[in-house]
């Protein structure tokens, strides 16, 4: 009998491997242990058994009826876990899966276009300043020999602080960069040559204005600097930047600050500067970049410096506009910059 006992446990443990749910488990369990199962079936006849041998199988026979209970209810839970919805099906992971990667971001291109152009100024010595972006009336007009009635110092162009005036002035958003010239001037002796690149603020917006937008202002003050110097570095800049079949020319134009002024343009990268007029983006060969001159020799004596003495040149673009301008960009709505579509930024 003792034989036959350590078989039946044998037995309901192949069976018990092979269920896979709750009501063949109900049936294994009726087969076993159940009150006409093969345990109480077997130990029918222990009664006719000799006292010390009863006794034995008795012992034998309880062990073996609660192995086979616990194994039925290990089965059981293992069971409830793996049915759907249980806890095990909800929280059960693969770890040989591959892992997720989190979606890797990159610099807006405009943050690109910055660094890209402070590198290229860097390289031929223009160290990166940054004068504030939001200033005393003084330096982004006083100073730079613009009279009191200058449009741009009307409400209607900048942006001012609703705040009472200081001793430089009102606060304004700065409308241009080039409020680094004399502040820079102010606490550097010549040689100077910066590069200041800021957020600038002014009352505009359409398909190529945007309220807020970014202008980098080079300044280069020493002895003996004339138009040569500032033309080279404009052909550096351009072929750097845009390729070495662009070319700029300069542009009498005015402004208070410089003397002479001039609108820098760089050839057009679709047509390469073909003056027929012809081309749809240029309609003449060329592109405007911006403002450049001659700093105008009040704005070297505001900055502190003899312009007897000293010259110098300074320019200031928009970053947003030179970054369109490059071949292979077609932004055709400087807005799109900042509208926050990941579609358009996901290209750069
Ligand atoms: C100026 O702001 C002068 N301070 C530039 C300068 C600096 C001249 C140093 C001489 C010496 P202007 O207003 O033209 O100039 O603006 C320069 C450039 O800023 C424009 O050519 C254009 O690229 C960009 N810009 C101006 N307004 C906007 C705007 N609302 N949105 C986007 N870009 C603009």
């Amino acid at each position: 009998m003792k034989i036959e006992l350590e078989q039946l446990k044998k037995d309901f443990e192949n069976t018990l491997r092979d269920v896979k749910d709750h009501v063949a488990l109900e049936e294994v369990k009726n087969e076993f242990l159940g009150r006409k199962g093969k345990l109480k079936t077997l130990l029918k006849d222990v009664a006719t058994l000799a006292d010390e041998e009863r006794k034995a199988i008795g012992k034998l026979a309880n062990e073996i009826k609660d192995a086979l209970e616990t194994a039925y209810g290990q089965k059981e839970s293992e069971l409830d876990m793996r049915h759907p919805g249980s806890r095990l099906d909800q929280e059960w992971i693969d770890v040989t899966e591959p892992g997720k990667f989190p979606s890797e971001g990159h610099l807006h291109p405009v943050t690109q276009a910055i660094s890209e152009i402070t590198d290229i100024f860097a390289r031929v010595g223009f160290t990166s300043v940054r004068a504030p972006e939001i200033d005393w009336d003084y330096y982004v007009f006083e100073s730079l020999n613009m009279p009191k009635d200058h449009p741009a110092r009307d409400d209607w162009e900048t942006f001012f602080v609703d705040l009472p005036e200081g001793k430089k002035g009102k606060i304004v958003l700065t409308p241009h960069t080039s409020n680094s010239q004399v502040r820079v001037m102010e606490t550097t002796k010549p040689p100077i040559r910066i590069i200041n690149i800021n957020r600038t603020y002014r009352r505009q917006i359409d398909i190529s204005h945007i309220p807020m937008f970014h202008q980098f202002e080079g300044l280069m003050i020493d002895k003996n600097i004339s138009v040569v110097h500032l033309k080279g570095i404009l052909d550096y800049f351009a072929k750097t930047f845009f390729g070495p079949n662009r070319r700029t020319r300069l542009r009498p134009h005015h402004f208070r600050f410089t003397e002479p002024s001039f609108e820098v343009d760089i050839t057009c990268g679709v047509c390469g500067g073909n003056e027929n007029g012809n081309c749809r983006l240029c309609k003449g060969g060329w592109l405007e970049l911006g403002g450049a001159g001659m700093v105008h020799p009040n704005v070297i004596k505001a900055g502190g410096h003899d312009p007897e003495v000293y010259s110098g040149f300074a320019f200031g673009w928009g970053v947003e506009r030179t970054l369109m301008m490059r071949e292979g960009i077609k932004i055709d709505d400087i807005r799109v910059l900042y509208k926050n579509d990941l579609r358009f930024v996901k290209q750069f």
